[in-house]
């Protein structure tokens, strides 16, 4: 029997207290697709599984008695993988090193001579590639350096869940929360440049059978797993069926309470169904709301990134949809893409807003090696970047040195300036970003805001540049955290991560540009800061006293700080037209109190887009 290490590490994701990791799903799944032959199976057996980033002599250790080892390479752990592939290599010159995954640089000639260490690539999907060389190994053959084979076409493969491969991970590590990964189709019809999905499947869609999704559901929830993350590129674009399949989750929910979480990606052109998913998801709180990727709302933007024709870019038609349903609408914007210019980035934020969508986030453009925009379009639009090391959910500032040194730190090249913005403009527009994200988006003046732009049609973007003037003058903590904000950039751009607090918080990355509202919250400002706020309407747009007493008091409740939790609903008699109702009950959104503070100011952060760290307002008319 040969020996196989099934390579497939990560970060531990989401607030650190959970202990999350995921589940090592893409090399379970091929692993299940290899041993469904008989020959294979009688042959190779699992010398052991990795999950995590440990100390590279630490999995060398676990990786001893290995005649091959198979990497699955992502971009959280490339860098890692080839680390270990030369230890493992050191410790073991005969074994075989296979390696595939979307973060393989196939497309570099030089590859192998580059990495010497690694024996053979896979190149996109790894089912057939993977069998290929395991026939050559028992046949004696020459095992080709290269595989690239077309895909599969029909996916009634084995479910690692179900043929039990995970099954000791829940009994061996009762102290992690897993993350499962639920495969439901492979592929996605689209090829939005920035991506590196849509053209690495070519194009085509393909269906896992519907008893193979619901087993895998129910082994989540026997398992006691409240998280799910969907690999779909566009679910709910096969109507009926992704229909089905939401319901078996919300079933699946009602029967055994599991999953309460998801993260999944909706379709771009079926704006209808997708709704009608949201809404089973919502109703059994398994979503928040209709979540729409929107990236950028500049015409010419969406041209460029390929992203132009999709119906969920008609955010007014969405934004219908999703009141006719009483659903909130989420999305997010990608900072820095081809042709994004500082005036068309505030338009952006001007038309989200105004499509009543308050729940937001900003990421910055990031150039993954085998995208089209990295291939084809970066000398096209001066697209500058940096590695930035701290663009991952969980990296860890004070051990990074260290694994900088030691050669398996992972970076993403994140964007500096284009030809449409230079540095300085891109700075500034992520500083009204961190802005507005901290006001707007959680809930710090946003009924203000809201309310003279249905009464007095002032556009949000005035409103809030207008804040900002008005803050710089009035208030020398806001200069020094905008200060902060650009050094921390700065020893960005320079070290690739971020050693710097800004207003005592200290944040990683893609942290610093949500940071706004925890700097509010640790430095006990919040209050302050809605009295500027009124101030400054008051000032600057003359609004009635009442409406300012309304927003006041309102808006102290609604934001949710530590040591000011609503353990009981209030209720509320308006004295204005603040909002269209006379009565209003303010309430915890989940009834979830950190017992620290700290913790509360990670979950802001992480909370985000379930707006865990606003109240809820319940109206009454
Ligand atoms: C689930 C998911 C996540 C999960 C984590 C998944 C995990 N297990 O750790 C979450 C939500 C946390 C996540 C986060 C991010 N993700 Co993500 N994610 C995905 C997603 C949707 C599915 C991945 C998956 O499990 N697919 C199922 C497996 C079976 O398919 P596969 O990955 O394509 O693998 C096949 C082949 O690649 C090949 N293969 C893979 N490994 C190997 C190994 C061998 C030996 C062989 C032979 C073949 C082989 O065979 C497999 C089966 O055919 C993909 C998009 C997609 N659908 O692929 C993006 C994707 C992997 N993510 C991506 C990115 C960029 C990110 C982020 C960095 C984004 C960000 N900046 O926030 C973060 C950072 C993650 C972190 N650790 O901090 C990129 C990765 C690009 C890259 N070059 O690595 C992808 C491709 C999406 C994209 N838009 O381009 N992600
Ligand atoms: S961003 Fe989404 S829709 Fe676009 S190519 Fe990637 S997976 Fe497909």
């Amino acid at each position: 029997m040969l020996k196989v290490s099934l390579i497939n590490p990560n970060f531990q994701t989401g607030p650190e207290h959970l202990n999350s990791y995921y589940l090592p799903y893409t090399i379970g799944a091929l692993w299940g697709y290899l041993v469904s032959d008989e020959r294979i199976a009688n042959n190779f057996e699992i010398n052991n599984w990795i999950f995590k980033r440990a100390e590279i002599a630490e999995t060398v250790e676990q990786c001893k008695g290995a005649d091959i080892a198979l990497m699955s390479l992502y971009i959280w752990n490339k860098n890692y993988c080839y680390k270990l592939a030369q230890e493992l290599k050191k410790a073991n010159p005969n074994i075989i090193i296979i390696a595939g995954g979307p973060e393989v640089e196939w497309r570099d000639r030089d590859y192998h001579t580059k990495h010497p260490e690694i024996d053979s690539i896979c190149i996109n999907e790894g089912e057939q590639a993977i069998k290929h060389i395991f026939e050559c190994i028992l046949d004696d053959k020459e095992i080709p350096q290269r595989n690239h084979f077309e895909r599969l076409t029909d996916l009634d493969i084995a479910s690692p869940y179900l043929s039990g491969l995970f099954d000791h991970f829940i009994t061996d590590f009762p102290d992690i929360e897993w993350v499962p990964t639920l495969e439901t189709d492979r592929g996605c019809p689209y090829q939005c440049t920035f991506c590196d999905w849509g053209s690495a499947t070519a194009s085509r869609m393909y269906k896992f059978n519907m008893e193979r999704i619901q087993a895998d559901i129910n082994w989540f929830a026997d398992n006691g797993l409240p998280y799910v993350s969907m690999t779909n590129s566009n679910f709910g674009i096969y109507k009926e069926r992704d229909l089905e399949i939401a319901e078996m989750l919300c079933e699946t929910n009602r029967r055994t309470g599991h999953p309460t979480g998801l993260s999944v990606s909706f379709a771009k052109n079926s704006n209808s169904t997708v709704v009608e998913i949201v809404k089973k998801l919502t109703s059994h709180n398994i979503q928040s709301g209709l979540y729409i990727s929107l990236q950028s709302t500049s015409t010419k933007v969406l041209e460029n990134i390929k992203r132009k024709n999709l119906k969920i870019n008609k955010i007014g038609d969405l934004n219908d949809l999703a009141k006719e349903n009483s659903m909130p609408l989420l999305t997010d914007l990608i900072l820095g893409m081809p042709g994004e210019t500082p005036q068309s980035w505030i338009k952006n934020i001007e038309n989200v807003f105004k499509n009543d969508i308050t729940n937001m986030d900003v990421y910055y453009l990031q150039l993954l090696v085998n995208a089209p925009m990295n291939v084809d379009q970066k000398e096209e639009y001066t697209l500058e970047t940096f590695g930035a090391y701290d663009y991952f959910y969980e990296t860890n500032v004070e051990t990074i040195q260290k694994e900088i040194e030691a050669g398996v730190a992972e970076s993403i090249q994140v964007i500096k300036s284009s030809n449409t913005m230079n540095h300085d403009e891109l700075l500034d527009a992520s500083i009204f970003s961190w802005f507005v994200l901290g006001t707007h988006c959680l809930g710090l003046s946003h009924l203000l805001a809201h309310y003279l732009h249905n009464t007095n049609g002032i556009k949000y973007t005035d409103f809030y540049l207008g804040l900002m003037d008005y803050l710089k003058e009035h208030d020398s903590n806001f200069n020094t955290w905008i200060d902060e904000y650009k050094k921390a950039h700065d020893t960005w751009y320079k070290l690739g991560y971020t050693t710097d607090t800004i207003g005592g918080i200290k944040s990683i990355g893609w942290q610093v540009i949500f940071s706004l509202m925890p700097i509010l919250q640790k430095n006990n400002k919040v209050e302050e800061y809605i009295n500027y706020v009124s101030d400054y309407a008051k000032q600057q747009y003359n609004v009635d006293n009442n409406i300012l007493h309304d927003y006041c008091y309102i808006t102290q409740q609604y934001i949710k700080q530590y040591g000011k939790y609503l353990h009981t609903p209030i209720e509320y008699t308006l004295t204005s037209d603040l909002i269209d109702a006379n009565s209003i009950t303010i309430e915890d959104r989940y009834n979830h109190f950190p017992e620290t503070a700290e913790l509360h100011l990670d979950y802001i952060f992480y909370g985000r887009r379930r707006s865990w760290a606003m109240n809820r307002i319940k109206k009454h008319v």
